[in-house]
């Protein structure tokens, strides 16, 4: 009998109910040879080693039919998954550049070849307080950075989202300084719990949630996870960030959650879970304490 013991990270099967249906229908499928991408299902094995404490999965429906898009919609979360038919995502090319071995412009296909996909459970939590938890297909950044072998002086990770303002009826918005543009420090984007995702809910990532590449770094407020990825720059210096460059009073380049720093606008003492918005305590770099404190001195926020 094969017993594996469940690591202390892990999300307690028993505590997932809705997770549990998703996994009995997702396996049902997969042996049915039925799954919408036959790669994703062949390919993608489940990795619990980053799995936290009890929280339920959230509903597929919830997890895509809310969000964070500004270059659709600033204004609105609903709306962004009405707003994106006209955004193509295929063919799609990477900009690499700064401090690595080859800087260059490579297809996405010819990337994903080279990285084998997993799928993990993740909580994630937005700035604004609403959270969900979902499981998420895709590869470590890490695996990206050591394909692109970065020199050693490369301290930091730039990304920037695609710039498409004919099919982003939100970059009208012209007090914006677009495209969005995020940064991690190399220590984090080597993190194993980053992740480069690909995926949802085992289907490819919806183009709401970021398609066809995001990047994923849970235990930092949304923000800090950049959607749809254009370029990727190596620096020496720390990136300025859309965020910290619209309302640097609001936005540090860390952005860890922390429950005792609240934010301006937001107590972040607690949080709520999409849909229902139930309020949940926040938990310091949501859950994901254990394997990320070490990188800091307890500052960074
Ligand atoms: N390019 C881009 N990336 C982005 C955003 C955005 O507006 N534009 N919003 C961020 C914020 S604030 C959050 S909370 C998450 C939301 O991700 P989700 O819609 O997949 O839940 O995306 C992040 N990545
Ligand atoms: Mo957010």
């Amino acid at each position: 009998m094969l017993i594996r013991v469940p690591k202390g990270w892990e999300i307690p099967e028993r505590e997932a109910t809705p997770e549990s249906a998703y996994w009995n229908r997702r396996q049902l499928l997969q042996a049915a040879g039925l799954l919408t991408v036959p790669s994703l299902a062949a390919q993608t094995k489940k990795n619990a080693e980053f799995d936290v404490p009890a929280a339920p999965l959230t509903p597929e429906w919830a997890a895509t039919g809310y969000n964070n898009y500004y270059e659709f919609d600033p204004y609105g979360k609903e709306t962004v998954k009405n707003l994106v038919d006209k955004f193509t995502i295929s063919p799609w090319q990477i900009q690499v550049s700064g401090l690595c071995k080859e800087p260059k412009t490579y297809d996405l296909n010819d990337l994903l070849k080279k990285l084998p996909v997993e799928e993990r459970v993740y909580r994630f939590r937005c700035v604004e307080r609403w959270a969900m938890v979902v499981p998420w297909t895709g590869f470590p950044l890490a695996s990206l950075i050591k394909l692109l072998e970065p020199k050693p002086n490369a301290k930091y990770v730039r990304f920037l989202t695609v710039s498409r303002p004919a099919e982003m009826p939100g970059m009208k918005q012209a007090n914006y300084p677009w495209p969005f543009f995020e940064g991690l420090r190399m220590d984090e984007a080597m993190h194993p719990l980053t992740m480069m995702a690909t995926g949802l809910y085992g289907k490819p990532l919806p183009k709401q949630n970021g398609a066809p590449i995001r990047v994923v770094a849970p235990w930092k407020y949304g923000y800090k996870s950049p959607k749809s990825i254009a370029k990727i720059e190596f620096t020496s210096g720390e990136p300025p960030t859309f965020w910290n460059r619209l309302i640097a009073s609001e936005y540090g380049f860390y952005s860890n959650v922390e429950p005792k720093k609240p934010h301006p606008r937001w107590s972040q003492a607690y949080e709520q879970m999409i849909p229902t918005m139930e309020r949940r305590p926040t938990l310091q770099y949501n859950g994901y304490e254990k394997f990320v404190a070490g990188m800091y001195n307890g500052k960074e926020f």
